[in-house]
């Protein structure tokens, strides 16, 4: 049996030993692209010399191996190369060696049509990489433009996305694109070791030297250079014995019902089969529905499910390479389109059958995730409690009379009760945070723009985001960067590459923040229990290094107002087709046309929804200031993610004010433009709540991250450090 990771392992290098800790340390491959490897490609036409950028493929697939088995933090390969147009090429890198005087060697360049394809360009045979260090499923491939990895590319974005703060770099050339991404990475924070063996370059073993201690020279100017053996000794007691993948068990592997994913993840590769899952699981849901109805709108047949399982069992067969959602079981709200299938939005006079599939949805697919149904959810997706469906009204998996929240209402319970590892949600006014409080689970709204909403049938379109749901802050953070991408047919859909934050790799700032958290007058509008548990929850953070820090709250506060008591419910009705509220009124759910009517009675006018717009700019600017890259600025808001738990009864005796009170911490985060994650704090007595202490049971109680647009890495992050703290607390 392999050993867990350690939290920080040490190896000899030059100028002093270097320390990274494993789970947030990435191997980074530099450019082993034919191009650069073999004969006739790019690397051999530039004059360099291939016997030592060959010899470093054996010590490369070495260092590879070693890291897969350990199960680093990530895994990255780049390659360098062009889009076959060449825009993304500056004249620099096309012209200059080609054109130098008396130049005999660079015969061709950049985008000419060489023996292995065309020269750098994308797409082409040269350009991938060799096949002894083929990337796996779940391993990133950087495409950059330049000789450094950073320029122009994703990959600051994709690390600090899976929390790395160290880099184990290798690849080719050590004089070119090795040593520049180290020189880069440096800039960005980022502690580098490159290794010794497995880099090379087109010169000789002086040129190489001489690459090499410009990088530790002066204490360390760029980082640090290591020997293989040390760091192949250190991982091995950590690394999953290489026999044990060849070896089939004797008998079938049971399954314990741990859905999270990195449990699920763990157990396929030690040959747990995901037919033996779904059997399993099919088996639950069909004996939830008898305990808590309401939570499917439709419902994959449990034939179908195993059938594409078994589809996958065949397509990947290799235990040591499966795709990260390999097998993993999910839910998907009935507001988001899967093609064939109807979309009803808890709203049966609004379905259509859908010929478009969500592309987060076909994201999860094609990462070997299994679709099990469409959940329930408040009509139209508007509401906060779960009981404002025609079909049915879910209740907390914590208790019968308890209101399970919406209006993802049935994907927070799917997860809550164990029938599937994740749901795909959204998110507009706090309806993927406040179920997620009510049920358990983890619920994140990543910033808007980064997760595509096309196919999903719009709530309030300039503020709907999708969400995630899950068991863990780290299978949330999985789904989306394995799904983040930009929609060109998302309108509001943010670009790639934004101006982004260095990392803290070491030293108290790796592992100290600050928070601010909402002024008492905020506070008081919860019940004493969340009150008395919110303080739990800033005692928690205080003993992790968070700094309570104060800060200036009136734009949450004021563009939380502007979501209900401005013009923006306006944009609910501008969603639907003419007259189509007139024609469907009799079909509606009671609550849902009470406030369609209330917002049509307010007869607004454009000035009122112009200035609306404008109040919206205004306190989003605010609210950067707030988060800003500054001495006074704070890294995450926290706050109750709701202000107490209704039960059923409570809610339907004043459904409006009931739902309004719930949304206090959540409905300035669409309007601000801000990410959040919502995490499950701690129980506490149902009897503490309610008063009477006949009351048997618990109820879980959560608290909200909310960070500034696109601050969504460095947000989890600390989210999930809270998360480990109180999990910790409780083991
Ligand atoms: N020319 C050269 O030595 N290298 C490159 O252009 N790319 C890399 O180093 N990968």
């Amino acid at each position: 049996m392999a050993a867990p990771l350690p939290e920080l392992v040490t190896v000899d290098a030059k100028p002093y030993a270097y320390s990274f800790p494993p789970k947030h340390t990435a191997l980074v491959i530099i450019d082993m692209q034919r191009d650069f490897l073999l004969p006739d490609g790019f690397g051999d036409i530039q004059g360099g010399n291939l016997s030592d950028v060959q010899a470093s493929i054996e010590p490369t697939k070495k260092l590879l191996d070693i890291c897969r088995r350990a199960g680093l933090g990530a895994i990255f390969h780049t390659r360098e190369g062009h889009v076959p147009d060449l825009s993304d090429c500056p004249s620099s890198k096309l012209i200059r060696q080609h054109q130098a005087p008396g130049n005999t060697q660079h015969t061709l360049t950049i985008g000419d049509k060489g023996k292995l394809g065309r020269l750098l360009t994308r797409g082409e045979w040269g350009h991938d990489i060799i096949d002894e260090l083929a990337p796996r499923p779940g391993e990133v491939v950087i495409d950059k433009p330049g000789k450094g990895s950073f320029w122009n590319t994703t990959i600051l974005h994709k690390l600090k996305a899976r929390a790395i703060t160290h880099l184990i770099v290798s690849g080719v050339t050590t004089e070119c694109c090795f040593a520049t991404t180290i020189r880069e990475a440096n800039d960005r924070g980022f502690e580098c070791v490159g290794i010794e063996e497995a880099t090379a370059g087109y010169n000789d073993a002086c040129f190489k030297a001489s690459s090499l201690d410009m990088l530790y020279w002066s204490q360390g100017l760029f980082g640090f250079v290591a020997s293989l053996q040390p760091l192949i000794e250190a991982l091995e007691p950590c690394a999953t014995p290489v026999i044990a993948s060849l070896t089939p068990p004797q008998t079938p592997q049971t399954w314990d019902g741990d859905l999270r994913i990195s449990s699920l993840q763990k157990a396929y590769r030690s040959g747990l089969s995901p037919v033996t899952v779904i059997e399993q699981l099919f088996k639950t849901i069909e004996s939830y529905q008898k305990e808590n109805s309401g939570v499917w709108i439709y419902f994959e047949k449990k034939d179908v499910v195993l059938e594409a399982t078994k589809a996958l069992v065949v397509k990947y067969s290799d235990k040591a390479a499966l795709p990260p959602l390999f097998g993993i079981p999910y839910s998907i709200k009935d507001s988001l389109d899967i093609a064939g299938l109807p979309t009803t939005t808890a709203c049966p006079c609004l379905t259509h059958i859908a010929s478009e599939s969500n592309p987060v949805h076909e994201k999860v697919l094609a990462e070997g995730a299994l679709f099990i149904g469409k959940t329930n959810l408040d009509q139209l997706a508007t509401g906060l409690s779960g009981c404002r469906s025609p079909y049915g009204m879910p209740h907390s998996v914590y208790h019968k009379d308890y209101i399970s929240g919406g209006s993802s209402s049935g994907s927070c319970v799917s997860v809550g009760a164990n029938l599937c590892s994740f749901s795909i949600a959204t998110d507009t006014a706090g309806s993927g945070r406040v179920p997620s409080c009510f049920n358990g689970v983890v619920g994140y709204k990543p910033t808007r723009g980064l997760l595509s909403t096309v196919g999903l049938v719009p709530a309030c379109l300039s503020l709907d985001c999708i969400a995630i749901i899950a068991k863990t802050v780290s299978d949330a953070r999985l789904i989306w960067l394995l799904c983040e991408e930009y929609d060109s047919r998302d309108r509001y859909a943010k670009p790639v590459i934004s101006f982004q934050r260095h990392v803290n790799a070491t030293g108290l700032k790796a592992k100290s923040f600050k928070f601010g958290i909402p002024p008492p007058e905020a506070l008081s509008i919860c019940s004493p229990t969340y009150r008395r548990m919110f303080h739990q929850a800033i005692k928690q953070l205080q003993s992790i290094g968070g700094v309570l820090t104060p800060f200036d709250s009136t734009p949450f506060d004021k563009a939380g107002r502007l979501l209900y008591d401005g013009t923006f419910v306006s944009e609910r009705l501008a969603s639907l087709p003419d007259n189509w509220l007139e024609a469907n009124r009799s079909h509606l759910h009671p609550v849902i046309l009470e406030i369609f009517e209330k917002v049509v009675a307010r007869n607004s006018t454009a000035v009122q929804a112009y200035r609306d717009m404008q109040a919206k700019a205004l306190y989003t600017r605010q609210a950067e200031n707030v988060f800003g890259y500054t001495a006074a600025g704070i890294d995450v808001l926290v706050v109750p993610t709701t202000v107490t738990h209704w039960t059923t009864k409570q809610v339907l005796a004043d459904p409006i004010k009931t739902n309004t009170a719930l949304g206090e911490f959540t409905h300035c985060g669409n309007v601000l433009d801000l990410c959040a994650v919502a995490v499950p704090a701690g129980e506490y007595p149902v009897s503490e709540l309610s008063g009477n202490k006949e009351d048997a049971g618990n109820l879980p109680f959560s608290v909200t991250f909310l960070a500034g647009n696109r601050l969504d890495a460095e947000t989890l992050e600390i989210a999930r450090r809270y998360e480990e703290s109180i999990t910790n607390l409780k083991s």
